[in-house]
Protein backbone atom coordinates (compact mmCIF):
# COMPACT_ATOMS: atom_id res chain seq x y z
CA UNK A 1 0.00 0.00 0.00
CA UNK A 2 1.24 3.47 -1.19
CA UNK A 3 1.62 5.91 1.79
CA UNK A 4 -1.02 8.67 1.41
CA UNK A 5 -2.22 11.33 3.38
CA UNK A 6 -5.94 12.01 1.67
CA UNK A 7 -8.70 10.33 3.34
CA UNK A 8 -10.80 8.29 1.30
CA UNK A 9 -14.68 9.55 0.76
CA UNK A 10 -15.91 7.21 3.76
CA UNK A 11 -13.30 8.19 6.01
CA UNK A 12 -14.51 11.88 5.18
CA UNK A 13 -18.52 10.99 5.53
CA UNK A 14 -16.75 9.32 9.35
CA UNK A 15 -15.37 12.14 10.40
CA UNK A 16 -18.29 14.42 9.51
CA UNK A 17 -20.66 11.83 11.51
CA UNK A 18 -18.38 11.96 15.05
CA UNK A 19 -17.98 15.91 14.43
CA UNK A 20 -21.55 16.57 13.73
CA UNK A 21 -22.19 14.08 16.75
CA UNK A 22 -19.51 15.57 18.91
CA UNK A 23 -20.88 19.17 18.38
CA UNK A 24 -24.74 18.99 18.80
CA UNK A 25 -24.68 15.87 21.46
CA UNK A 26 -21.49 16.30 23.17
CA UNK A 27 -20.35 19.73 23.24
CA UNK A 28 -23.24 21.27 24.81
CA UNK A 29 -22.86 19.27 27.47
CA UNK A 30 -19.39 18.54 28.22
CA UNK A 31 -19.21 21.75 30.96
CA UNK A 32 -22.34 20.57 33.03
CA UNK A 33 -20.94 16.91 33.22
CA UNK A 34 -17.46 17.70 34.32
CA UNK A 35 -18.32 20.51 36.98
CA UNK A 36 -21.26 17.59 38.27
CA UNK A 37 -19.49 14.57 37.48
CA UNK A 38 -22.12 13.01 35.94
CA UNK A 39 -22.21 10.19 33.56
CA UNK A 40 -24.64 11.47 30.04
CA UNK A 41 -25.58 7.58 29.23
CA UNK A 42 -28.26 9.06 27.08
CA UNK A 43 -25.49 10.49 24.87
CA UNK A 44 -23.45 7.19 24.93
CA UNK A 45 -26.29 5.35 23.58
CA UNK A 46 -26.76 7.95 20.72
CA UNK A 47 -22.88 7.04 19.93
CA UNK A 48 -24.44 3.32 20.23
CA UNK A 49 -27.24 4.03 17.54
CA UNK A 50 -25.15 6.58 15.43
CA UNK A 51 -22.00 3.17 14.91
CA UNK A 52 -19.81 5.68 16.49
CA UNK A 53 -19.10 2.55 19.56
CA UNK A 54 -17.63 -1.27 19.34
CA UNK A 55 -15.62 0.15 16.26
CA UNK A 56 -13.30 -2.73 16.34
CA UNK A 57 -16.09 -5.48 16.33
CA UNK A 58 -15.71 -7.58 12.90
CA UNK A 59 -18.68 -7.17 10.67
CA UNK A 60 -19.43 -10.94 10.76
CA UNK A 61 -20.31 -10.12 14.76
CA UNK A 62 -22.18 -7.29 13.46
CA UNK A 63 -19.96 -4.51 14.24
CA UNK A 64 -18.47 -2.41 11.60
CA UNK A 65 -14.88 -3.44 11.91
CA UNK A 66 -13.87 -0.56 10.54
CA UNK A 67 -9.20 0.28 10.51
CA UNK A 68 -7.66 1.33 13.06
CA UNK A 69 -6.70 4.66 11.39
CA UNK A 70 -10.53 5.26 10.92
CA UNK A 71 -11.37 4.85 14.31
CA UNK A 72 -8.53 7.24 15.34
CA UNK A 73 -10.37 9.83 12.85
CA UNK A 74 -14.04 9.46 15.30
CA UNK A 75 -11.75 9.36 18.01
CA UNK A 76 -9.90 12.86 17.52
CA UNK A 77 -13.16 14.42 16.38
CA UNK A 78 -15.35 13.04 19.49
CA UNK A 79 -12.51 14.32 21.84
CA UNK A 80 -12.22 17.56 20.67
CA UNK A 81 -15.96 18.51 22.25
CA UNK A 82 -15.42 16.27 25.13
CA UNK A 83 -12.14 13.57 26.53
CA UNK A 84 -14.08 11.97 29.38
CA UNK A 85 -16.93 11.22 27.04
CA UNK A 86 -14.51 9.89 24.50
CA UNK A 87 -13.13 7.44 27.29
CA UNK A 88 -16.14 5.80 28.22
CA UNK A 89 -17.32 5.52 24.39
CA UNK A 90 -13.29 4.28 23.71
CA UNK A 91 -13.58 1.93 26.62
CA UNK A 92 -15.67 -0.59 25.11
CA UNK A 93 -13.08 -1.32 21.84
CA UNK A 94 -10.54 -1.69 25.00
CA UNK A 95 -12.67 -4.21 26.52
CA UNK A 96 -13.78 -5.79 23.54
CA UNK A 97 -10.58 -6.07 22.18
CA UNK A 98 -8.67 -9.37 24.26
CA UNK A 99 -12.28 -11.19 22.21
CA UNK A 100 -11.63 -10.15 19.33
CA UNK A 101 -7.51 -11.44 19.48
CA UNK A 102 -8.04 -13.93 21.90
CA UNK A 103 -11.71 -15.42 21.32
CA UNK A 104 -12.87 -18.86 19.63
CA UNK A 105 -15.26 -18.00 17.27
CA UNK A 106 -18.27 -19.37 19.88
CA UNK A 107 -16.99 -17.13 22.42
CA UNK A 108 -16.95 -13.79 19.74
CA UNK A 109 -20.42 -14.67 18.78
CA UNK A 110 -21.65 -15.25 22.43
CA UNK A 111 -19.83 -12.14 23.70
CA UNK A 112 -19.09 -9.75 20.77
CA UNK A 113 -22.73 -9.55 18.76
CA UNK A 114 -25.01 -8.35 21.69
CA UNK A 115 -22.77 -5.47 21.87
CA UNK A 116 -23.67 -4.51 18.39
CA UNK A 117 -27.59 -5.97 18.72
CA UNK A 118 -27.87 -3.60 21.67
CA UNK A 119 -26.58 -1.26 23.88
CA UNK A 120 -24.19 -2.13 26.63
CA UNK A 121 -20.97 -0.96 28.39
CA UNK A 122 -17.70 -3.83 28.82
CA UNK A 123 -15.20 -2.75 30.94
CA UNK A 124 -10.87 -3.42 30.85
CA UNK A 125 -10.30 -5.26 34.19
CA UNK A 126 -5.99 -5.37 34.17
CA UNK A 127 -5.49 -2.64 37.13
CA UNK A 128 -5.18 -3.21 40.53
CA UNK A 129 -4.43 -0.86 43.93
CA UNK A 130 -1.32 -2.88 44.52
CA UNK A 131 0.03 -1.27 40.81
CA UNK A 132 -0.65 -0.30 37.61
CA UNK A 133 2.88 -0.15 35.68
CA UNK A 134 3.50 -3.82 36.57
CA UNK A 135 1.11 -5.82 35.16
CA UNK A 136 2.68 -9.02 35.33
CA UNK A 137 2.60 -8.58 39.10
CA UNK A 138 -0.91 -8.64 39.71
CA UNK A 139 -2.75 -10.60 42.48
CA UNK A 140 -6.50 -11.29 41.62
CA UNK A 141 -6.00 -15.32 41.79
CA UNK A 142 -8.26 -18.01 39.43
CA UNK A 143 -8.49 -20.91 41.02
CA UNK A 144 -9.76 -23.80 38.94
CA UNK A 145 -12.12 -26.43 40.28
CA UNK A 146 -13.29 -28.80 37.38
CA UNK A 147 -15.26 -26.94 35.01
CA UNK A 148 -15.01 -23.55 36.84
CA UNK A 149 -12.36 -20.87 38.03
CA UNK A 150 -12.77 -19.02 41.24
CA UNK A 151 -11.91 -15.22 40.58
CA UNK A 152 -11.01 -13.71 44.01
CA UNK A 153 -9.47 -10.24 43.89
CA UNK A 154 -9.79 -6.65 43.62
CA UNK A 155 -9.03 -4.05 40.11
CA UNK A 156 -9.28 -0.21 40.61
CA UNK A 157 -9.80 2.92 38.26
CA UNK A 158 -11.72 0.53 35.76
CA UNK A 159 -13.71 2.80 33.21
CA UNK A 160 -17.05 2.45 32.81
CA UNK A 161 -17.44 -0.27 35.79
CA UNK A 162 -20.78 0.61 37.58
CA UNK A 163 -21.97 0.61 34.48
CA UNK A 164 -20.52 -1.95 32.29
CA UNK A 165 -22.62 -5.44 31.85
CA UNK A 166 -19.22 -7.53 30.79
CA UNK A 167 -16.13 -7.12 32.25
CA UNK A 168 -12.77 -8.86 30.37
CA UNK A 169 -10.71 -9.46 33.51
CA UNK A 170 -6.89 -10.36 34.07
CA UNK A 171 -6.46 -13.32 36.95
CA UNK A 172 -3.13 -14.82 38.29
CA UNK A 173 -3.43 -19.22 38.36
CA UNK A 174 -0.05 -19.33 39.94
CA UNK A 175 1.48 -15.78 41.14
CA UNK A 176 4.66 -17.94 41.57
CA UNK A 177 4.72 -17.94 37.23
CA UNK A 178 4.35 -14.04 37.17
CA UNK A 179 3.08 -13.02 33.56
CA UNK A 180 3.20 -16.43 32.74
CA UNK A 181 0.51 -17.11 35.05
CA UNK A 182 -1.91 -14.97 34.32
CA UNK A 183 -5.16 -15.80 32.17
CA UNK A 184 -7.75 -13.76 30.76
CA UNK A 185 -11.75 -14.33 31.08
CA UNK A 186 -14.99 -12.49 30.36
CA UNK A 187 -16.81 -12.31 33.36
CA UNK A 188 -20.75 -11.19 33.28
CA UNK A 189 -21.64 -8.45 35.68
CA UNK A 190 -24.18 -10.07 37.36
CA UNK A 191 -21.84 -13.19 37.77
CA UNK A 192 -22.54 -13.64 41.59
CA UNK A 193 -19.53 -11.82 44.15
CA UNK A 194 -18.88 -9.17 41.55
CA UNK A 195 -19.33 -6.07 43.00
CA UNK A 196 -18.46 -2.49 41.86
CA UNK A 197 -16.88 0.54 44.00
CA UNK A 198 -18.36 3.79 44.18
CA UNK A 199 -17.93 6.46 41.20
CA UNK A 200 -14.12 8.01 41.74
CA UNK A 201 -14.01 11.78 42.44
CA UNK A 202 -11.64 12.41 39.42
CA UNK A 203 -9.18 15.56 38.39
CA UNK A 204 -10.60 15.48 34.87
CA UNK A 205 -12.26 13.80 32.28
CA UNK A 206 -15.89 13.74 35.13
CA UNK A 207 -17.98 12.78 32.06
CA UNK A 208 -16.50 8.90 32.14
CA UNK A 209 -17.03 6.74 35.31
CA UNK A 210 -14.42 5.26 37.17
CA UNK A 211 -14.56 2.51 40.32
CA UNK A 212 -13.11 -0.31 41.56
CA UNK A 213 -14.05 -3.68 40.68
CA UNK A 214 -14.07 -6.78 43.55
CA UNK A 215 -14.54 -10.11 42.89
CA UNK A 216 -15.21 -12.34 45.73
CA UNK A 217 -15.40 -16.03 45.16
CA UNK A 218 -16.63 -15.23 41.36
CA UNK A 219 -17.41 -18.00 39.63
CA UNK A 220 -16.43 -18.30 35.72
CA UNK A 221 -17.28 -20.96 33.68
CA UNK A 222 -14.34 -22.68 31.47
CA UNK A 223 -16.12 -21.72 28.56
CA UNK A 224 -15.28 -17.80 29.77
CA UNK A 225 -11.51 -18.16 29.59
CA UNK A 226 -9.88 -16.59 26.40
CA UNK A 227 -6.98 -18.55 25.50
CA UNK A 228 -5.29 -20.74 27.15
CA UNK A 229 -4.33 -20.72 31.23
CA UNK A 230 -1.10 -18.22 31.05
CA UNK A 231 -1.45 -16.37 27.91
CA UNK A 232 -3.65 -13.52 29.02
CA UNK A 233 -0.31 -11.34 29.58
CA UNK A 234 0.98 -10.83 26.19
CA UNK A 235 -3.07 -10.56 25.28
CA UNK A 236 -3.45 -7.84 27.12
CA UNK A 237 -0.19 -6.32 25.68
CA UNK A 238 -1.35 -7.19 22.48
CA UNK A 239 -4.73 -5.62 22.98
CA UNK A 240 -2.38 -2.21 24.30
CA UNK A 241 -0.42 -2.61 21.38
CA UNK A 242 -3.64 -1.14 19.38
CA UNK A 243 -5.34 0.71 22.06
CA UNK A 244 -2.71 2.84 23.07
CA UNK A 245 -2.99 5.11 19.48
CA UNK A 246 -6.16 6.16 19.83
CA UNK A 247 -5.27 7.43 22.91
CA UNK A 248 -3.05 9.68 21.27
CA UNK A 249 -5.72 10.41 18.83
CA UNK A 250 -7.91 11.08 21.86
CA UNK A 251 -4.81 13.48 23.07
CA UNK A 252 -4.57 14.98 19.39
CA UNK A 253 -8.84 15.95 19.38
CA UNK A 254 -8.15 17.65 23.41
CA UNK A 255 -5.43 19.68 21.86
CA UNK A 256 -6.61 20.57 18.74
CA UNK A 257 -9.81 22.05 20.82
CA UNK A 258 -7.16 24.13 23.34
CA UNK A 259 -5.54 25.59 20.09
CA UNK A 260 -8.93 26.87 18.16
CA UNK A 261 -10.11 28.10 21.88
CA UNK A 262 -6.77 29.84 22.11
CA UNK A 263 -6.56 31.26 18.20
CA UNK A 264 -10.25 32.36 18.57
CA UNK A 265 -9.55 34.47 22.18
CA UNK A 266 -6.05 35.83 20.81
CA UNK A 267 -7.44 37.05 17.94
CA UNK A 268 -10.21 38.83 19.85
CA UNK A 269 -8.12 40.20 22.48
CA UNK A 270 -6.22 43.28 22.22
CA UNK A 271 -3.61 44.82 24.67
CA UNK A 272 -0.72 47.38 23.67
CA UNK A 273 -3.23 48.22 20.67
CA UNK A 274 -3.40 45.06 18.55
CA UNK A 275 -4.99 41.22 19.07
CA UNK A 276 -2.54 39.31 20.72
CA UNK A 277 -1.97 36.93 18.06
CA UNK A 278 -0.23 39.77 16.98
CA UNK A 279 2.38 39.73 19.40
CA UNK A 280 5.58 37.64 18.83
CA UNK A 281 5.23 36.02 21.91
CA UNK A 282 1.37 34.65 22.03
CA UNK A 283 2.31 34.09 17.86
CA UNK A 284 5.13 31.77 19.02
CA UNK A 285 3.00 29.74 21.28
CA UNK A 286 0.03 29.16 18.88
CA UNK A 287 2.87 27.95 16.19
CA UNK A 288 4.26 25.54 18.46
CA UNK A 289 1.03 24.35 19.38
CA UNK A 290 0.20 24.10 15.95
CA UNK A 291 3.38 22.01 14.90
CA UNK A 292 2.99 19.74 18.11
CA UNK A 293 -0.64 18.67 17.17
CA UNK A 294 0.40 17.80 14.00
CA UNK A 295 3.47 15.86 14.95
CA UNK A 296 1.39 14.05 17.01
CA UNK A 297 -1.73 13.50 14.63
CA UNK A 298 0.72 11.71 11.84
CA UNK A 299 2.33 9.62 14.54
CA UNK A 300 -1.59 8.56 15.56
CA UNK A 301 -1.97 7.65 11.73
CA UNK A 302 1.46 5.79 11.01
CA UNK A 303 0.81 3.94 14.41
CA UNK A 304 -2.29 2.80 13.27
CA UNK A 305 -1.52 2.29 9.62
CA UNK A 306 1.03 0.11 10.47
CA UNK A 307 -1.53 -1.66 12.66
CA UNK A 308 -3.87 -2.00 10.03
CA UNK A 309 -1.38 -3.69 7.77
CA UNK A 310 -1.29 -6.05 10.18
CA UNK A 311 2.15 -5.33 11.27
CA UNK A 312 3.15 -4.96 15.60
CA UNK A 313 3.35 -1.76 16.34
CA UNK A 314 4.32 -1.92 19.69
CA UNK A 315 6.81 1.02 19.57
CA UNK A 316 4.87 2.71 17.64
CA UNK A 317 1.95 2.70 19.56
CA UNK A 318 3.59 3.49 22.66
CA UNK A 319 5.41 6.66 20.76
CA UNK A 320 1.77 7.95 19.55
CA UNK A 321 0.43 7.70 22.85
CA UNK A 322 3.30 9.03 24.92
CA UNK A 323 4.54 11.86 22.41
CA UNK A 324 0.76 12.56 22.19
CA UNK A 325 -0.17 12.89 25.06
CA UNK A 326 3.10 14.63 26.62
CA UNK A 327 2.21 17.43 23.49
CA UNK A 328 -1.69 17.61 25.03
CA UNK A 329 -1.13 18.77 28.70
CA UNK A 330 2.08 21.20 27.09
CA UNK A 331 -0.44 22.83 24.48
CA UNK A 332 -3.53 23.01 26.88
CA UNK A 333 -1.16 24.38 29.62
CA UNK A 334 -0.24 27.45 26.45
CA UNK A 335 -3.85 28.05 26.37
CA UNK A 336 -4.32 28.75 29.21
CA UNK A 337 -1.30 31.10 29.32
CA UNK A 338 -2.82 32.91 26.17
CA UNK A 339 -6.39 32.96 27.99
CA UNK A 340 -4.32 34.58 31.23
CA UNK A 341 -6.22 34.98 34.13
CA UNK A 342 -9.53 33.89 32.33
CA UNK A 343 -7.76 31.03 31.22
CA UNK A 344 -7.64 29.64 35.24
CA UNK A 345 -11.38 30.31 35.67
CA UNK A 346 -14.15 27.68 35.26
CA UNK A 347 -16.16 29.99 33.24
CA UNK A 348 -13.62 28.86 30.35
CA UNK A 349 -13.06 26.25 28.38
CA UNK A 350 -9.29 25.47 28.63
CA UNK A 351 -8.70 24.50 32.09
CA UNK A 352 -10.74 21.54 31.71
CA UNK A 353 -9.00 20.21 28.76
CA UNK A 354 -5.61 20.33 31.00
CA UNK A 355 -7.52 18.78 33.33
CA UNK A 356 -8.60 16.09 30.74
CA UNK A 357 -5.29 15.55 29.21
CA UNK A 358 -3.27 14.32 32.07
CA UNK A 359 -5.12 11.21 32.21
CA UNK A 360 -4.02 10.90 28.55
CA UNK A 361 -0.35 10.87 30.57
CA UNK A 362 -1.60 7.64 33.48
CA UNK A 363 -4.36 5.74 31.34
CA UNK A 364 -3.36 2.27 29.09
CA UNK A 365 0.08 2.22 30.39
CA UNK A 366 2.00 5.46 32.13
CA UNK A 367 4.25 7.44 30.10
CA UNK A 368 7.19 6.48 31.77
CA UNK A 369 6.12 2.84 30.81
CA UNK A 370 5.77 3.72 27.43
CA UNK A 371 9.39 5.11 26.95
CA UNK A 372 10.58 1.71 28.96
CA UNK A 373 8.98 -0.09 25.47
CA UNK A 374 9.96 2.36 23.61
CA UNK A 375 13.62 2.17 24.91
CA UNK A 376 13.29 -1.91 25.02
CA UNK A 377 11.77 -1.74 20.99
CA UNK A 378 14.28 0.40 20.01
CA UNK A 379 17.24 -1.47 21.60
CA UNK A 380 15.90 -4.57 20.41
CA UNK A 381 16.40 -2.93 16.68
CA UNK A 382 20.15 -2.46 17.16
CA UNK A 383 20.79 -5.91 18.62
N1 LIG B 1 3.03 -8.15 22.23
C1 LIG B 1 3.26 -9.47 22.38
N2 LIG B 1 3.95 -9.99 23.42
C2 LIG B 1 4.44 -9.12 24.33
C3 LIG B 1 4.25 -7.73 24.23
C4 LIG B 1 3.52 -7.25 23.12
N3 LIG B 1 3.29 -5.96 22.96
N4 LIG B 1 4.84 -7.13 25.26
C5 LIG B 1 5.41 -8.09 25.99
N5 LIG B 1 5.17 -9.30 25.42
C6 LIG B 1 5.65 -10.60 25.87
C7 LIG B 1 7.18 -10.61 25.92
O1 LIG B 1 7.71 -10.99 24.67
C8 LIG B 1 7.44 -11.63 26.98
O2 LIG B 1 7.28 -12.93 26.41
P1 LIG B 1 8.22 -14.17 26.83
O3 LIG B 1 7.82 -14.53 28.21
O4 LIG B 1 7.87 -15.22 25.83
O5 LIG B 1 9.63 -13.69 26.73
C9 LIG B 1 6.30 -11.45 27.97
O6 LIG B 1 5.24 -10.82 27.24
C10 LIG B 1 6.68 -10.59 29.16
O7 LIG B 1 7.08 -9.33 28.66
P2 LIG B 1 8.10 -8.39 29.44
O8 LIG B 1 9.27 -9.22 29.88
O9 LIG B 1 8.37 -7.22 28.59
O10 LIG B 1 7.25 -7.97 30.72
P3 LIG B 1 7.59 -6.96 31.89
O11 LIG B 1 6.98 -7.52 33.11
O12 LIG B 1 9.03 -6.60 31.90
O13 LIG B 1 6.77 -5.59 31.57
C11 LIG B 1 5.42 -3.89 30.68
C12 LIG B 1 6.09 -5.26 30.55
C13 LIG B 1 6.03 -2.96 31.70
C14 LIG B 1 5.57 -3.29 29.30
C15 LIG B 1 3.94 -4.18 31.01
O14 LIG B 1 3.82 -4.66 32.32
C16 LIG B 1 3.04 -3.01 30.80
O15 LIG B 1 2.68 -2.66 29.67
N6 LIG B 1 2.59 -2.35 31.89
C17 LIG B 1 1.62 -1.29 31.83
C18 LIG B 1 0.24 -1.88 31.89
C19 LIG B 1 -0.81 -0.93 31.40
O16 LIG B 1 -0.70 -0.37 30.34
N7 LIG B 1 -1.85 -0.78 32.20
C20 LIG B 1 -2.95 0.05 31.87
C21 LIG B 1 -4.17 -0.78 31.78
S1 LIG B 1 -5.46 -0.07 30.85
S2 LIG B 1 -5.98 1.54 31.79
Amino acid sequence: MTIGFELTPEQRDLQALAVKFAREEMEPRAAECDRKGLFPEDIYRKAWELGLMNLNVPTEYGGSGLPLLDQCLITEALAHACGGMTTSILANCLALQPINLGGTPAQKERFLRPFCAQYHLASFALTEPSGGSDAGALRTRAVREGDTYILDGEKCFITNAPHASLFTVFATVDPQRKHEGITAFVVPRDSPGLTTGRDEDKMGQRASSTSTVRFEGVRVPVENRLGAEGEGFRLAMKTLDSTRTPIGSLAVGIAQAALDHAVRYAQQRTSFGKPIAEHQAIAMKLANMAQGISAARLLTWHSAWLVDQGDRATLESSMAKCFSSDMAMTVCDEAIQIFGGYGYMRDFPVEKLLRDAKLCQIYEGANEIQRLVIARELLKRYA
